[in-house]
């Protein structure tokens, strides 16, 4: 019996696309050379992003910011796998993720500008706010994938989580839900390897992440988060499964946080350069560049035009931010209930008289 069970519940391990830009054509999913560029030029823009957020905050023009670099594949090859009126329950760490789910980067540099204002989703798209507390946004998504399996509109759930997030409360009972009421989300788990400070091998005694699924009774399945193929298949296939009625799914993606964890950290205090340093060489943009070259989708003009126009489009983007209005101070107030509470009126009053 305990066998069948073990069986039944194998954890799989998906990888398409090699460290070496090598593809198992066997494996390879259904994509087109353009859908193929697409995938580079947005993780290429997320990048260029990143990078020059994390220069914005060095010199005061925005507050803090959490980087995704190295996690372009886990994020963008997820997005790809959804579609617009689908919903997406973002984490702090899923910029790359909400710069491919279509929201504007001047939103995303208005919100790390102190400005709730720049989580509003585009009126195309169902982008969830992000979360901050670590975990929550997994009951979100599994609660909004319940409503969706009540009104039955075929939309999906899919939310990011952190390894560390998967110690939480709220993400065990987010997973229970999700498997015993059979709701149609994806629940994606990045592991970056850390948690803050915490490595992996201290946040969970068990093998993978992935197998965290099988006490829920639902498939759990690990993928090379660095191989943005074998991301998009799995989640393609995961979010087809719960369009289709066959309940959620979780993944793990075995990626790595390249920056640390967020621009008040210094993570060479709890990890040694060296082991950056291997993991950069597993880096997922430089990674599908070698596979798009030696499918001749990609040369040194194509690759040059990418990264001035990724370029160009961030710094207009960063233009539109620098020109918006400072937060308005009384929203702290007037964003958090439809009605204020006499508490937080009394303190209103007394801000507005005080300032
Ligand atoms: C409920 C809650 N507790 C603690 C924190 C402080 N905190 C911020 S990030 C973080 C680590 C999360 O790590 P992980 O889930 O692996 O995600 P990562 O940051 O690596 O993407 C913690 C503990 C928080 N934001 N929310």
């Amino acid at each position: 019996m305990a066998r069948k069970i073990i069986e039944k519940f194998e954890i799989e391990y998906l990888q398409v696309l090699g460290e070496d830009g090598r593809c198992d054509e066997k494996l390879m999913p259904k994509l087109s050379d353009e859908q193929i560029k697409k995938l580079y030029e947005t993780m290429v823009l997320a990048r260029t992003f990143d990078d020059k957020a994390f220069s914005m905050q060095r010199q005061g023009r925005i507050g803090t910011y959490i980087q995704a670099k190295g996690q372009e594949a886990s994020q963008i090859g997820a997005i790809f796998a959804i579609e617009d009126k689908d919903w997406l329950f973002p984490m702090y760490r899923s910029i790359a993720a909400l710069i491919a789910r279509k929201q504007p980067m001047h939103k995303v540099l208005q919100y790390f500008g102190g400005d709730i204002k720049g989580l509003e989703s585009p009126k195309e798209v169902n982008n969830f706010p992000i979360s901050i507390p670590v975990g929550t946004q997994t009951l979100h998504a599994v609660g909004a994938a319940w409503a969706a399996k009540l009104k039955k509109d075929k939309n999906v759930s899919l939310a990011f989580v952190g390894e560390g997030g998967t110690s939480k409360a709220d993400f065990l009972t987010g997973m229970n839900f999700a498997g015993v009421f059979q709701v149609p989300a994806v629940l994606i788990c990045e592991n970056n390897q850390y948690a803050i400070s915490v490595p992996r091998k201290i946040q969970t005694y068990a093998e993978t992440f992935a197998q965290k699924a099988i006490a829920f009774g639902f498939k759990g399945i690990q993928v090379d988060g660095n191989d943005v193929f074998a991301v998009y298949k799995v989640v393609k296939e995961a979010v087809d499964n719960a369009r289709s009625g066959k309940g959620p799914t979780f993944i793990e993606c075995y990626t790595y946080r390249l920056a640390d964890h967020s621009t008040s950290d210094d993570a060479l205090k709890y990890r040694e350069k060296k082991e950056v340093e291997e993991w950069q060489k597993k880096e997922p943009i430089e990674r599908l560049e070698k596979y798009m070259r030696s499918k001749k989708l990609l040369d040194d003009a194509y690759k040059e035009k990418t990264a001035k126009e990724a370029k160009e489009k961030v710094e207009k983007e960063v233009e539109i931010y620098e020109k918006l209005p400072m937060p308005n101070k009384e929203d702290t107030f007037k964003n958090m209930f439809e009605e204020m509470p006499f508490q937080l009126k009394e303190q209103y009053e007394e801000f507005m008289k005080n300032g």
